[in-house]
């Protein structure tokens, strides 16, 4: 055999605190080290959303949790230094990994790690990876005739401008982020530090079915968010890019609002339109963003969508119980002659099913078993 490919993504990795999802370091560092182990070469490739610095809080020099809109090189820094600290297990397996030079680490760029633009912070992973040249950043990786990438490109409110990734404000250097992060940012993560566990329940429409509360709490919010973004913030803050608002996406803003859709549109049919020339020159094709498994073969193509690694479930209409999801990752093997192998493999995780109405009642406790049960330990919360 050639080489392995393996690609998974939308691991989101934070600082441990309540508003980071990805508890399975466990499950994920024993993954990587079992690549560590094999004869041939094995390109990884992290998929996008590796990181989770939109909900990442930064702490002051005084000590102070805070949630900037204003991203400079400096602060994305501080956000990595706390997701290293958070999330140690996997870094060390990946600087396992990237220590065999025939191995090589891909960072595809995500909306939630658009931080990854900045030089400065491929320089630190690097050195924490202790990189031999092998560990790369990117909007894609196109290879082997695998294409791989994270996805919001084809998303229009999520879409990032790669060639203008940041702007000078006051004469310093910042993110140049879609509006839908500065609201999350913003608007969501206090609400997301109310209702931790809440978010991390799918399917969203019948999450809200169940819990007329948080639907009217975020319905609510919504709405005054997007008000001001359209008729204060512009005025107010007028030399202030983080709050122009895109008024080409009105119209798009306001439907979402009234049919309270917050699921990420399918990104595979706005692919499919729009790179047709890319699409005959590959035979494999993984996005993530979406945290839905897809796949979907036809002539010799296949298109797959892996999946979260966050810690995810998916409540049930019936019994009304949480399942957790599973983990997965794209295989694939490069034969001598070229030929490609691919699979979807499952990663199981030994985790326990709530009932909703409990996990409903206190939150922050779920959230701390279900950290318990994989081995996670949170930053004081
Ligand atoms: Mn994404």
């Amino acid at each position: 055999m050639k080489k392995e490919v393996i690609i998974l993504g939308d691991i989101e990795m934070g600082a441990g605190t309540l508003t980071d999802d990805f508890i399975s370091d466990t499950t994920l560092s024993r993954l990587i080290i079992s690549l560590v182990k094999k004869k041939h070469p094995v390109d990884l490739i992290l998929n996008g959303d590796t990181f989770d610095f939109l909900k990442c809080p930064y702490i002051t020099k005084q000590g102070k949790k805070t949630y900037p809109r204003h991203i400079s090189q400096d602060i994305s820094l501080g956000k990595l230094g706390l997701i290293f600290q958070a999330h140690q297990r996997v870094f060390d397996a990946l600087h396992e990994f990237a220590a065999a030079t025939k191995n090589r680490l891909f960072f595809t760029i995500g909306n939630h790690d658009h931080d990854l633009f900045y030089k400065g912070i491929q320089h630190e992973i690097r050195k924490r990876l202790k990189s031999r040249g092998n560990v790369y950043f990117g909007l894609q990786y196109k290879e082997h005739g695998i294409y791989a990438e994270h996805g919001q490109q084809y998303d229009a409110i999520n879409r990032i401008n790669p060639q203008n990734y940041a702007f000078i404000h006051k004469g310093r250097k910042h993110l140049n982020l879609p509006w839908v992060s500065f609201a999350v940012i913003s608007g969501f993560t206090g609400l997301k530090e109310e209702h931790p566990f809440l978010e991390r329940i799918r399917p969203i429409p019948l999450l809200f079915s169940v819990h007329q509360e948080a639907k009217k709490k975020l319905s609510a919010h919504s709405l005054r968010y997007f008000l001001k973004s359209v008729f204060y913030y512009p005025f107010r803050y007028f030399m202030d890019p983080t709050y122009s608002f895109p008024r080409s996406l009105f119209h798009e803003f306001y439907r979402r609002l009234r049919n309270m859709h917050w699921d990420i549109d399918g990104v595979v049919n706005v692919f499919k339109k729009k790179k047709k020339k890319l699409i005959q020159k590959h035979k494999i094709f993984v996005f993530g963003h979406i945290h839905k498994k897809y796949l979907e073969e036809k002539g010799g193509t296949v298109i797959i969508h892996p999946d979260t690694w966050r810690d995810e479930y998916i409540l049930d209409e019936r019994t009304k119980k949480l399942i957790p999801k599973l983990k997965h990752y794209v295989q694939i093997l490069v034969k001598d002659n070229g030929e490609l192998q691919w699979s979807l493999q499952p990663v199981s995780i030994q985790r326990s099913s709530w009932n909703f109405a409990d996990v409903a009642q206190n939150e922050r406790a779920f959230i701390r078993l279900a950290a318990k049960e994989e081995e996670f330990i949170p930053v004081k919360m």
